[in-house]
């Protein structure tokens, strides 16, 4: 991978500030995860409700010597967003030859552990982790060993979290970093039934509702705020015109929140919205990424709930 141009980014502060004095108050999805937000979001991962991870696992055990076959030998895996890194070790327990594994995620603290964990269980394995917000441009450490391409694994439909024109984008990035010969393991969720996504966003036990409020926790702690978490009630809906669930923070009265030291003003029933998550039909997908890659393979469940896609990398 070639190295990246360094450029300017807008701090938290910014981002935060900005956001909140919009006319529809918005927050970054990427601050839900501090340690805590890392460790809900997992458990929301292990929810009957919340079928993606489920789905996308059995897809790939499912599919296993096929997806092996694709993805090819002496490989450098790059993981973006790993998590508890679960999928990966599913595949480095078939992949015959990976020179590298090379985790990216924003949470150090979680990441660390994980890191620690794989070292012990693949004590061969040349393991590199980059502690960073892979939104952004990043470096990716020097490959000592030989290797022969590059596959960026980026499971979960994380990209589903970005507005189409900011997936393309971050595709075309991902692009450029990948030499010749490169590709991208990549889980994209589906459109279905609005009843199955909603109820994927609105757990009984309310774990979604305490992750979409964790986003201010967040934030009160980084950013000197006062949000008081329960004066604002978590919603989620399936906005089926823009093919995307939406997550708010609705405010339940007319309060002040101040932020840094700057006021905010909400009537109630006002929302912050703090997350899209777009869903996409098979063919959407590919037209999205087509400037770029090309979809080599598609696997997905019975029900036609998730997708994995091998991508090509169309830049030689
Ligand atoms: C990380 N991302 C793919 C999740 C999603 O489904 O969009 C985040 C999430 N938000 C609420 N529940 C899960």
């Amino acid at each position: 991978m070639e190295n990246q141009v360094k450029e300017c980014h807008p701090t938290m502060l910014e981002e935060v500030l900005d956001g909140l004095r919009k006319p529809q108050k918005k927050l970054p999805s990427k601050y839900f995860y501090d340690e805590r937000g890392s460790q809900l979001f997992e458990q929301i991962t292990r929810l009957d409700e919340y079928y993606p991870t489920r789905t996308e696992v059995a897809i790939m055990r499912e599919n296993m010597p096929e997806i092996i076959r694709q993805i090819g030998r002496d490989v450098v895996l790059v993981e973006l967003g790993s998590g508890s890194s679960e999928k990966t070790k599913l595949l480095l327990d078939h992949l015959p030859h990976v020179t590298a594994y090379i985790p990216v995620e924003i949470s150090e603290k979680f990441l660390s552990s994980v890191v620690e964990h794989l070292r012990k269980k693949y004590p061969d394995l040349s393991i590199n982790p980059v502690y960073t917000d892979y939104t952004r441009p990043f470096q990716v450490p020097d490959i000592e060993q030989p290797y022969d391409h590059f596959v960026v694994f980026y499971p979960g439909s994380t990209i589903g979290n970005f507005h189409p024109r900011q997936a393309r984008q971050f595709l075309a990035t991902i692009s450029t970093m990948l030499e010749p010969g490169g590709g991208m393991l990549i889980g994209v969720d589906l459109k279905k039934d609005n009843e199955v996504l909603e109820r994927a966003y609105n757990d009984k036990q309310g774990l979604t509702a305490r992750f979409n409020k964790n986003i201010l926790r967040h934030i009160n702690r980084e950013l000197d705020a006062d949000f008081s978490l329960d004066k604002f009630r978590h919603c989620a809906t399936y906005n089926e015109g823009k093919g995307r669930i939406e997550m708010h923070l609705v405010s339940k009265t007319d309060q002040e929140v101040t932020v840094a030291g700057e006021q905010f003003h909400f009537i109630r029933d006002e929302s912050i919205h703090t997350e899209n998550s777009y869903k996409y039909a098979l063919k959407e997908f590919e037209e999205l990424v087509s400037d770029w890659f090309t979809v080599e393979n598609v696997w997905t469940d019975q029900h036609n709930y998730f997708s994995l896609q091998y991508l090509q990398n169309n830049i030689s």
